[in-house]
């Protein structure tokens, strides 16, 4: 850790402004070698948070006007010494300007190595780490909440609190375990017990709300179905907002998959509109049924689309049957026509049914309701801390399942020893969660997954 390093902090595109971070103990020595300051003052000698106009050159060759930003050790975002140098964003320009930096004394920058010394210098935490990645690739107003919450330490303190908890028991059963001549507050098991059902029920919570936060951060896979002509691709189309699949009054028009990413209310879906699904002798219609099926039987949520203006048929009762296992919404479309269709049956074999007109586009705000609730994130408070990808939930997972273990054997009544063992492993999950019992694999996967420049 103790080069320095530099990278383009910003996207590789023309853009108002371009960043070169430098972070490191020699970045003011090094941004002085490229960088003049128009009051002649030298970056070594200014103070932190200390911004200076002036112009990059590499040697003789002056490259741009630029700002550069001063911070000092360890007020800034790795923690160390770091200059950021603010040039116009062309890409040749900052290209230029990351050369002379590189040239004059420092190394190219790993992706994510700069959060990763951030880490390492004990600025932030590995959930923290993991929020920038997720504030960078939020694709929702809720999913960007959720990573600034995190990123701001909510998860971290989430987990604090459930790690001092599990510690204080441990230690408790511990000292009375171990010391039995010694005036202790003898173990309440019953107490414990409740206390450790009492986290259980939290963990779990803690859990079902990251697996939810997963709608809002990654989206969840979602396949349009029904039988041909009930209106899948006009819905697809209102859901995109734009022309994406073709619409017509022919039964049969849509033959392959279409797809396409759309955010519904808070929940991002990946929308995927498919062949109407009857008998037909068409071989490619059938090709096309088939992926359809296969879609379904593989998506996170599944849209079934009926048509209130015919009366339920077989194949409408036999797609009923279909999604019986799945989490589904029964979409009742062309609500503006007179209705024919037995809405009843389908509300007793599907938990939510949604009325919509896709064509006058109404009615989309309560199928949004609708899947919210589906999916659990209609009370899902994404300020409040939210568990982050597979790392992190499986962490959590196996932590709960030693705090499980550890009720178990205390109400089996073995030994307060085995209890411990079980409540030590717990609290080693949450330090391997946070990053504070972190092995070095863990980390390299982490920041594996950064870009160059954070
Ligand atoms: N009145 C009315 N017509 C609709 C509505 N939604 C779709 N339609 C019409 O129904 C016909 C079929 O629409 P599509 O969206 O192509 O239906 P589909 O389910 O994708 O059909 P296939 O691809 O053939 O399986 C078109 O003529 C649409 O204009 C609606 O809400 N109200
Ligand atoms: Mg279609």
């Amino acid at each position: 850790m103790g080069d320095t390093i530099a990278a383009i902090s910003t996207p590789q595109a023309a853009g108002g402004i371009g960043i070169v971070r430098i972070s490191g103990k020699n970045s003011a020595e090094i941004a002085d070698r490229v960088f003049q300051a128009a009051d002649g003052q030298s970056l070594t000698q200014s103070s932190g948070y200390a911004a200076h106009y002036g112009f990059v050159h590499n040697g003789k060759e002056k490259i741009d006007e630029a700002i550069a930003l001063v911070f000092r050790a360890p007020k800034s975002y790795t923690g160390e010494n770091v200059v950021e140098l603010s040039c116009h964003g062309g890409l040749y320009i900052i290209k230029s300007v990351l050369r002379a930096v590189l040239e004059n004394g420092a190394r190219m920058a790993e992706a994510g190595e700069f959060t990763r010394r951030a880490f390492e210098n004990g600025k932030i935490s590995l959930t923290q780490a993991e929020a920038v990645m997720d504030i960078i690739s939020a694709q929702g107003r809720q999913a960007a909440k959720a990573a600034l919450s995190a990123r701001e330490g909510r998860v971290a303190r989430k987990i604090d609190l459930f790690k001092n908890e599990l510690t204080g028991y441990a230690a408790h059963l511990a000292a009375w375990a171990d010391y039995p001549e010694e005036d202790l507050i003898p173990v309440d098991t019953e107490e414990l017990s409740a206390q450790l059902a009492d986290c259980i029920i939290r963990l779990k919570k803690l859990i079902a709300d990251g697996d939810a936060g997963k709608v809002i951060r990654d989206g969840v896979d979602t396949v349009i179905v029904g039988k041909p002509n009930v209106g899948k691709s006009t819905l697809m189309n209102c859901l995109a907002g734009c022309e994406r699949s073709i619409v017509t009054h022919i039964a049969g028009t849509t033959r392959d998959i279409v797809e396409e990413k759309v955010v519904l209310g808070d929940v991002i879906l990946k929308l995927a509109d498919t062949a109407g699904i009857h008998d037909t002798a068409d071989p490619v219609e059938s090709i096309g049924v088939e992926r359809a099926l296969d879609r379904m039987n593989r998506a996170g949520l599944v849209i079934a689309v009926f048509d209130n203006s015919l009366p339920l048929d077989e194949n409408d009762i036999h797609l009923i049957e279909n999604i019986r296992s799945c989490p589904c919404v029964a979409v009742i479309n062309k609500n503006d026509m007179e209705n024919k269709l037995d809405v009843d049956y389908i509300s007793d074999h599907v938990g939510k049914v949604v009325f919509i007109s896709a064509k006058e586009e109404s009615g989309i705000d309560e199928l949004a309701s609708a899947i919210s609730e589906l999916l659990g994130v209609a009370d899902l408070n994404p300020a409040d801390g939210i568990l982050s990808g597979e790392r992190q939930l499986n962490c959590c997972r196996d932590c709960l399942k030693m705090v499980e273990e550890a009720k178990n054997a205390l109400d089996c009544g073995i030994t307060l020893d085995a209890v411990n063992v079980s409540l030590d492993c717990a609290v080693a999950y949450l330090l391997e969660l946070t990053g504070e019992r972190a092995t070095d694999v863990v980390t390299d996967a982490v920041f594996h997954h950064f870009c160059v420049g954070k």
